[in-house]
């Protein structure tokens, strides 16, 4: 393992890293992505995800501890088995990359760097090299970037990646849930929570045509479809709220035309003001709805 020159404040220790790598089918390059975490992490653990090719061997034969997975269970599920993992073997720092080459483990150095100042979730933003991101991917980033903020105090450029840092703090506190690629802004969202310190550096990211293990526009919507649950878990007055306003908004401007209708005219407009009554009412009870759920959450 090369020196990072990681020590432990207090004691001058030097630090132990963990590299955990969550893998589905990765055959093709978990092995050199093993080696090469292996130069700056004392232990590599890689969680292969019911893979149906050689990923379990290969890992295992560059030097990786592998925990399988009977079925797939999706990378959120193998980041929990290996955060579990972690809490038992105690190391200062948890690194946590792809197992598809796209992040460089030279960068593992400069990603646990800020660990010696205190902070307790390193991001990899990618956000520096963004010239290199496919258009539609930024495109994709940037939404789920914009709906990440709303469950997480925290501002990061990068609500995405999957390079991290965890100081044993996060290892210990972060209770994650999620299954699949939601992960990433659940972790966030938790960590600002729980108050602990977050940063980012910047990584690069390897874009190349068939590394894509998913359809990333496909991925790109389960994600966001998750983030929604989660803002109306961890929001619900705010999306409630917003919900139930454009729809009474939606409704009073509906009968505000039907009244003036009716004045002039003096007809009634019975379709419009019956969605007038619609929209208004659903408006109230979404609005109730946030208020009662918010006050419930408020008592957990
Ligand atoms: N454990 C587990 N890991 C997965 C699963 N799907 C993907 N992964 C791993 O998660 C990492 C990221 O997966 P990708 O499909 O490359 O997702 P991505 O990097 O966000 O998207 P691309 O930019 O298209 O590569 C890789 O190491 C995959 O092996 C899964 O179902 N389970
Ligand atoms: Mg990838």
């Amino acid at each position: 393992m090369n020196d990072s020159g990681l020590q432990t404040p207090s004691t001058g220790r030097k630090r132990r890293v963990l590299a955990g790598i969550p893998a589905y089918n990765e055959a093709r390059c978990v092995g050199s992505v093993v080696l090469q975490a292996k130069q700056y992490a004392d232990e590599v653990i890689v969680v292969d995800d019911g893979s149906t090719d050689n990923t379990a061997r290969v890992a295992e034969l560059a030097g990786a501890t592998v925990i399988r997975h009977d079925e797939n269970r999706g990378k959120g599920a193998a980041i929990q088995s290996i955060v579990a993992e972690a809490r038992k073997r105690l190391p200062d720092i948890l690194v946590l990359l792809d197992a598809d080459s796209q992040h460089n483990p030279d960068e593992i150095p400069a990603l646990i760097k800020p660990m010696s100042e205190g902070f307790d979730l390193v991001i990899g933003s990618r956000e520096a090299q963004k010239d290199r991101t496919p258009t539609y991917r930024r495109i994709g980033q940037k939404v789920l970037l914009r709906s990440t903020r709303l469950i997480s105090k925290h501002s990061v450029s990068d609500s995405q990646s999957g390079f991290r840092a965890l100081s044993r703090r996060a290892m210990d506190e972060l209770e994650l849930r999620e299954k699949g690629f939601a992960v990433e802004s659940e972790m966030l969202a938790q960590a600002a929570g729980k108050n602990l310190r977050i940063t980012e550096v910047p990584i690069s990211n390897i874009y190349t045509a068939n590394g894509s293990t998913l359809n990333p526009v496909r991925h790109g919507i389960g994600v966001l479809n998750r983030i929604i649950i989660m803002i109306t878990q961890r929001r619900p007055l705010f999306f409630f709220g917003l919900l139930g306003s454009t729809l009474l908004a939606v409704g009073l401007i509906i009968g505000v035309r039907v009244l003036s209708v009716a004045m002039t005219t003096g007809e009634l407009a019975a379709g419009s003001a019956i969605l007038t009554v619609l929209f208004t009412v659903t408006g109230i009870l979404a609005i109730f709805t946030g208020i009662i759920l918010n006050a419930l959450g408020r008592r957990k």
